[in-house]
């Protein structure tokens, strides 16, 4: 399996995250990718190459212009305003107010942002786009030779929207992979989110359209970030009608309940026949999560890779979410050497 990865992720380190009331270091931090890849090499996965060059017209076509501008130029625009902090946004456009853009950075993160934990730093937009093109990288070459590849991003991108950041997210990496497969000549995709948390921005993306299936297995929202949207009555809607399912897990659920919602979702899949599958390969599903509440063990990762396989598709993995660092490397290589079998 071919694993693609780039060190500028370490140029997106903020030290500061909102949780619990408390300012404290990140949980998604630099170190995730390091724990992988120290794994994958201990592990003999010696194919290991950098990304080709970011490719804005691959970006553009799934997030809004003013909204890429926005991330370009936020840091920037912060420290000009005097702010001596990272941007980290306060103010949102909440119910019966105005979606209208302010001028002044403070409010322009608000409106940008769809939480208030994920900050964006000096190095920030370097990384985010490393991270999508390490994405596309994968991609092209799942689409060129049939093999799988993992694509080992940071900052991850399930929740990111068309137009949002938040949930540690920026460019949503997996979407952008999608259409990417899609405008050179597949017909139909299909998107496994298999993080903890409900991948609300891939669905917000594909919400209305019937060439990509997007399935996410998560923590009900009703007790799980991101608390307002990935519940199970979303369907899809227009032409995605029934090309959305959500499949929200309670508080405790161990490796007999998760894989039964996996079995269900591989069945439709199947049924789909896609001409490439994208897993969103979160680890955070693991027990010993530090914010999450699965109980998978390490072993069920190497279950769940093989199940995968059984699909018989062009797979590309794509890393989200994951924050039991001590066994982020050992679950994410368990699931691509249960796939490999
Ligand atoms: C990103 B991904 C911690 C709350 C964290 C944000 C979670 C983002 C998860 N006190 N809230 O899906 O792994
Ligand atoms: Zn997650």
């Amino acid at each position: 399996m071919k694993i693609i990865y780039s060190e500028d992720h370490r140029c997106h380190f903020p030290q500061g995250e909102l949780s619990g009331g408390e300012l404290v270091t990140p949980f998604e931090r630099p170190s995730r990718v390091e724990f992988v890849l120290a794994r994958l090499k201990m592990r003999g996965f010696s194919d290991i190459s950098g990304p080709g060059a970011y490719d804005a017209s691959a970006v553009a076509r799934i997030h809004d212009a003013d909204y890429i501008e926005f991330l370009q130029t936020a840091y920037a625009e912060w420290v000009a305003a005097g702010f001596r902090g990272e941007v980290i946004a306060n103010a949102w456009p909440a119910r019966r107010m105005q979606w209208r853009r302010p001028d002044f950075i403070d409010g322009k993160a608000g409106y940008y942002a769809l939480a208030g934990e994920t900050a964006i730093t000096a190095g920030t937009w370097q990384a985010v786009q490393s991270s999508a093109a390490v994405a596309l990288t994968a991609q092209k070459l799942v689409q060129g030779s049939r093999d799988a590849a993992f694509a080992l991003c940071r900052p991850p991108g399930h929740h990111a929207p068309r137009d949002m950041y938040g949930g540690y997210c920026f460019l949503n990496n997996a979407a952008i992979a999608a259409q990417a497969f899609l405008d050179r000549g597949a017909q139909r995709i299909a998107i496994l989110d298999v993080d903890f948390h409900h991948g609300n921005g891939t669905q917000d993306i594909f919400y209305d359209r019937g060439d990509v299936l997007f399935l996410s297995l998560h923590g009900e929202p009703k007790q799980a970030y991101p608390y307002f949207l990935g519940y199970e009555d979303e369907r899809g809607s227009g032409e995605g009608e029934g090309f959305n399912v959500n499949y929200a897990l309670p508080r405790g659920t161990e490796y007999a309940q998760w894989s039964a919602a996996l079995e269900n979702a591989c069945g439709r899949i199947e049924a789909y026949g896609p001409d490439a599958l994208i897993i969103s390969l979160g680890v955070d599903t693991f027990k010993k999560d530090p914010i999450s509440f699965f109980k998978l063990e390490s072993e069920d990762f190497t279950r769940y890779g093989a199940r995968i396989a059984a699909l018989k598709r062009p797979t590309l993995f794509v890393m989200e979410g994951g924050y039991a660092i001590d066994e982020i490397g050992i679950n994410t290589v368990n699931v691509l050497e249960g796939f490999l079998g």
